[in-house]
């Protein structure tokens, strides 16, 4: 449970679920399908990245790293997707997202935040949303002024649009997201869902991933257990409410 202090205590009033989630963010997308699962009621705050709407003193003093999601919760502010439905399906347990096997699940909810700034966010900006989440000067002093987070400082002084991606980034990327996608799949060898019989917390940290990463361009081709896993999606509410009705047209944007 990763709980923040927000200096932005307007939200501390909330009631309720409140979740400030963006469209094309593969982390929200996973809290959206866990709240749509849950069959919990939410109340939306749409923060639109392509606006920078993220890149402000109030949405920092919420998410101090000024990334979506930030789920609040009767006042209290919890950040990291992973994180956010893990406690989820702890405080509201029915129907539950979890396998019998906690510990193995939850490698599968850290493999999927350990690889986003390495593998995840390099491989979305450089084939799709560089160019899209360019910054202007103005918005670039802001954004320095507010990140803290040197490792997000990091990404975005050397990928925010300005500078080309090199190709070694781009390939440590693309060879870390092969490495996950063939554990994933053999891991599907015979399994319906990740954990087995049961749909769980890992296929939904996962999913977005997929989406998201093959909107992008990877090629799934030689993937035939994730692909079968994927199709498998088309017929959960929670999918079509919590990815596709964000982004219909993700591959065109
Ligand atoms: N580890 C965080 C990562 C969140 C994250 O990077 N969100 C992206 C969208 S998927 C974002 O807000 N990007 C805006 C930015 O990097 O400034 C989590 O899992 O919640």
């Amino acid at each position: 449970m990763v709980v923040v202090v927000p200096t932005n205590k307007s939200v501390e009033a909330f009631q309720g679920l409140h979740l400030y989630h963006g469209a094309i963010s593969n982390c929200s997308m996973r809290v959206r399908m866990t709240l749509i699962e849950k069959g919990l009621d939410w109340e939306s705050h749409h923060i639109d990245l392509k606006k920078k709407e993220n890149i402000s003193d109030e949405y920092f003093g919420i998410n101090p790293n000024g990334l979506v999601p930030t789920l609040v919760d009767n006042g209290v502010v919890h950040i990291e997707s992973n994180d956010i439905i893990d406690y989820l399906d702890d405080t509201y347990p029915t129907p539950t997202l979890r396998a019998e096997d906690k510990d193995e699940m939850m490698e599968w909810l850290h493999l999927a935040a350990a690889i986003h700034v390495p593998a995840c966010k390099p491989y979305v900006y450089a084939t799709k949303m560089a160019p899209k989440l360019k910054k202007t000067a103005e918005e670039q002093a802001k954004y320095d002024a507010l990140q803290q987070n040197e490792e997000l400082k990091n990404f975005h002084a050397k990928h925010a649009g300005k500078s080309a991606f090199s190709t070694s980034d781009f390939d440590k990327a693309k060879a870390i997201l092969g490495a996950c996608f063939t554990k994933l799949e053999v891991t599907l060898e015979g399994r319906e869902w990740i954990m087995g019989d049961r749909f769980t917390l890992a296929d939904i940290s996962w999913i977005p991933l997929y989406f998201v990463i093959k909107g992008c361009g990877f090629s799934f081709e030689k993937y035939p257990n994730i692909r079968r896993w994927a199709a498998a999606f088309e017929a959960k509410e929670s999918y079509q409410q919590g990815i596709l009705k964000w982004c219909p047209d993700f591959a065109l944007v």
